[in-house]
């Protein structure tokens, strides 16, 4: 099999028509406002306020940003319990807040939190859930509530990966106690960069606004030592001009995860996520799979490196585990987060995004099953050249 002549990542952004964006970048030269909430942010504001259906709700340079920042005008501190299967930003938004992250194992089949898992590891200092709507899967969203009603905790998700997602025709933005979603160029919809919270409480949209702008009241007056995390005139115009391809953009996605799972899904050893109930309007914006290096015949990490050589270039999100990375070995982990171990070994995140064309997604599901039929074949060779060799019937099958 040929490799691909140029490389394929595991996504690409989509950009909407340069002339597009150039005649919208007309309206910032004109007005000579780049940043600091100005005309096109606060429409911004508003279209997004109609895509998830709720006006409160606040736009920051970056999800990293947007979490950190949220944990703190909702006065959360000590601990806090989460996943330790996401993109390290979610844990260190914790960690630049003070506060401990209790790392909580994930069910096998979306690899969200494991809410049954969750009260177990609930102590007197115990604030809030952070879990995680990971590849876009929504979390056990009533067991969640559930518990943190219960216990008096907050409940807030980082839906980095979630934007476009629906469950019961209600947009994910409206569950929980606040909700983080990135617009970071990878994501599926995306400002260039930037992150938006959304919330429940009314009361947090200004502690917000003063968060991320210095905690500026007026030239004279700062309320409280905010810093400086608000959106820019040009992220915001991007995000104004990507909301018009959403509904594309989701489409394409969802008919690039239906070929890799039609073509593979005879495959030994490679396990796709079971499809959501109908009552979640997905957003594909991931094609995670595992495998299993005894069907598959080759590990995650040799199926990672080989492809390479085909110029596809995988990710193994989320591998390794964030209480595995050198800055978080030190805390305890009281669960033997099974699960999390497990999928971690085996996630792979194949590629996929707008422009990638349905043939190369045949194409990559073709290498995927050559590199496994050639590495079974070497297989059947060696143990053809060992197993004779070990009866002394013969040092090697031509000697036959
Ligand atoms: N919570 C969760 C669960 C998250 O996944 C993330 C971010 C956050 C919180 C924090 O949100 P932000 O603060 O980022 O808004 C990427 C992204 O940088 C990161 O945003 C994302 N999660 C994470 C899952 O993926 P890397 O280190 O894998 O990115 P990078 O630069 O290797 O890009 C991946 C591939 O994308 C490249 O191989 C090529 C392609 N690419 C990338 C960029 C930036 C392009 O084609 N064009 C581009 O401009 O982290």
């Amino acid at each position: 099999m040929q490799p691909f002549e140029n490389p394929i990542y595991v996504t690409r952004p989509f950009l909407p028509p340069l002339s597009e964006f150039c005649e919208g970048l007309q309206e910032i030269w004109d007005n000579h406002w780049l940043t600091n909430y100005g005309p096109i942010l606060k429409r911004f504001e508003k279209q997004l306020a109609d895509y998830v259906e709720t006006e409160k709700l606040s736009l920051f340079t970056n999800g990293t940003l947007a979490l950190q920042i949220g944990l703190q005008g909702m006065g959360i501190s000590g601990e806090v319990i989460t996943t330790p299967f996401t993109f390290v930003a979610t844990t260190h938004a914790l960690y630049w807040n003070k506060i401990r992250p209790v790392f909580c194992d994930i069910e096998p089949d979306y690899y969200t939190l494991d809410a049954e898992k969750v009260e177990s590891l609930i102590t007197p200092w115990t604030m809030a859930i952070l879990p995680v709507h990971v590849f876009g899967h929504p979390c056990n969203l009533e067991k969640l509530q559930e518990i943190a009603r219960k216990h008096n905790l907050r409940l807030i998700y980082d839906a980095a990966h979630a934007f476009g997602v629906r469950v019961n025709d209600k947009p994910i933005a409206l569950f929980g106690d606040m909700t983080m979603f990135s617009m970071h160029a990878t994501k599926l919809y995306h400002s260039l960069e930037g992150g938006m919270l959304t919330f429940h409480d009314p009361r947090l949209k200004s502690t917000l606004n003063y968060l991320k702008n210095f905690g500026f009241k007026n030239e004279v007056e700062v309320v409280m030592p905010g810093t400086n995390a608000k959106m820019n005139e040009m992220q915001a115009l991007m995000g104004i001009q990507m909301l018009n391809y959403i509904e594309n953009l989701i489409n394409k996605q969802k008919e690039i995860d239906s070929i890799y799972r039609a073509c593979l899904k005879d495959t030994p050893g490679i396990r796709f996520c079971p499809q959501l109930p109908q009552s979640v309007s997905h957003n594909y914006s991931y094609v995670p799979v595992g495998i299993d290096e005894e069907e598959f015949g080759l590990s995650r990490d040799e199926l990672y490196e080989t492809l390479k050589h085909y110029n596809v270039f995988t990710r193994r999100y989320f591998y390794p585990l964030v209480c595995d990375f050198a800055c978080y070995q030190s805390l305890s982990v009281s669960h033997p987060l099974t699960v999390a171990r497990r999928v971690a070994e085996r996630i792979l995140t194949l590629p996929t995004y707008y422009e990638l064309k349905l043939d190369d997604v045949h194409r990559i599901c073709d290498i995927i099953r050559h590199i496994q039929r050639e590495r079974v074949s070497k297989i059947q060779i060696t143990e053809n050249l060992i197993i004779p060799h070990r009866r002394g019937v013969a040092k090697r099958s031509w000697d036959r």
